[in-house]
């Protein structure tokens, strides 16, 4: 195996070129180390990590208690397939029922095979539950939506750039305004048997609905025999200050997705969480996957929630965002359009005349912070939840200069 050590940049970089598929324009840094906030590239260069692999890194990369599950369990046992029961299954599924108050769990991997999982559930229950006629559930989606990447996925979102030329798409869905409950209503039928939406939406660039959008949807949801599916594999697990975003309008969901930080980034682990009605639809044969449901994805899930809730990272995010957010609304820069946020799920929006803000990130990446774009003119700015007040001082010392003098 060749190995990449003493190789430079520029010749790591077109062994990529040259031998992966081109699905990506990363930044310039090749990195090698993390712990914490902190990320090291492979000249040894420093840098605070404020994307946290777009909040699944949410309890700071390589956590030495999440990192002592994967190795301990991964030396015990690592997979069994659902063939044959393993010893961490239901314990993975007592500590997120108790934190979460779900009544049933269908572990999955990835965040997008959740959300399929959600999609052919939540039509099941529709035939079978509701009483919807063969082949013609309905599920409504929100434009600007980001739920993955599978065809069906794609087929129902409204970025052509996800979704040009991967037809043809899956039938069944109905897109509406997010945020606005009357197309919501307007969209519904006697069919619908779900509705499947971000409490915020991360990819079209922390995009929060106005205030008391997600009560009224649940209540619309409830008078209409709807499933309401939150989609909070970015949301979640203390991003936004609590532990579901959902919390911030005191509703609970028919049915919430989680992912991406509930392995601490160590690992893929998503899941399904319902009451019973929707997930008991399932029987023995209807769904499955040869790593959901795995020891390692359990023990590595159980100690990366018991960290989050063991060390205070919820409410720090809380805590941490309100500073994170009152110094960037220090930044006073006519060709900024907005600042928005809600915990350590943050957004600077830029005019489109501020050009493709890429050029910020570079920006930023010189002075030792490493955000992403979204859509051109966004920055979205979501670090670990554990960083500290020193840590927020130090970031806005070097964001603040970026964000004022862009343009
Ligand atoms: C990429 C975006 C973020 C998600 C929500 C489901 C999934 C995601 C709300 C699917 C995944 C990732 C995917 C990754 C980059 C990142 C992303 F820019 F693509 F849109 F976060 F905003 N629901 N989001 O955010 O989970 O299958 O990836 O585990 O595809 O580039 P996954």
């Amino acid at each position: 195996m060749k190995k990449m050590q003493g190789r430079s940049q520029e010749q790591i970089l077109a062994v990529e070129n040259e031998l992966g598929a081109h699905n990506y324009a990363p930044l310039d840094v090749i990195l090698s180390r993390g712990a914490g906030v902190w990320v090291w590239d492979i000249d040894g260069r420093k840098y605070m990590d404020c994307l946290s692999a777009y909040s699944a890194i949410n309890q700071g990369h390589c956590h030495p208690r999440i990192h002592a599950a994967l190795v301990a369990q991964s030396q015990r046992l690592a997979l069994t397939s659902r063939a044959f029961h393993n010893d961490q299954l239901a314990g993975f599924y007592e500590d997120v029922c108790a934190l979460t108050g779900a009544h049933k769990v269908l572990p999955m991997n990835s965040g997008a095979e959740a959300v399929e999982s959600a999609l052919k559930v939540v039509r099941k229950w529709g035939y079978e539950v509701k009483g919807i006629p063969a082949d013609q559930a309905e599920i409504i989606v929100c434009e600007n939506n980001f739920h993955g990447r599978t065809i069906t996925i794609v087929g129902f979102s409204t970025d052509p750039n996800a979704r040009d030329h991967f037809g043809p798409f899956t039938p069944g869905f109905k897109t509406v305004p997010f945020g606005n409950t009357h197309a919501l209503e307007q969209a519904i039928t006697p069919n619908t048997a779900g509705f499947l939406v971000e409490p915020i939406q991360g990819e079209a660039g922390v995009i929060i609905p106005p205030n008391g959008y997600l009560k009224q949807v649940r209540e619309i949801c409830n008078r209409n025999q709807i499933v309401l599916i939150l989609d909070e594999i970015q949301t979640g697990l203390g991003r936004t200050g609590k532990l579901l975003a959902e919390e911030h309008e005191h509703i609970v969901a028919d049915m919430t997705l989680i992912g991406k930080a509930l392995s601490g980034g160590m690992y893929p682990v998503s899941a399904v969480l319902s009451s019973r009605e929707t997930l008991g639809v399932l029987q023995p044969g209807q769904h499955g996957s040869t790593f959901g449901g795995n020891p390692v994805a359990c023990a590595v899930a159980r100690m990366a929630l018991k960290v989050l809730i063991e060390e205070g990272m919820i409410e720090n995010a809380e805590r941490m965002g309100k500073r994170f957010m009152a110094g960037l609304e220090t930044v006073h820069n006519p060709l900024i359009r907005e600042i928005r946020g809600r915990g350590l799920m943050m957004a600077v929006e830029f005019h489109p005349e501020a050009g493709n803000v890429k050029t910020v990130c570079n920006a930023l990446k010189q002075r030792g912070i490493l955000v992403k774009e979204t859509h051109e003119f966004i920055l979205r700015f979501a670090p670990p939840l554990i960083i500290t007040e020193s840590e927020v001082d130090w970031a806005l010392d070097r964001i603040i200069p970026v964000l004022s003098s862009h343009g």
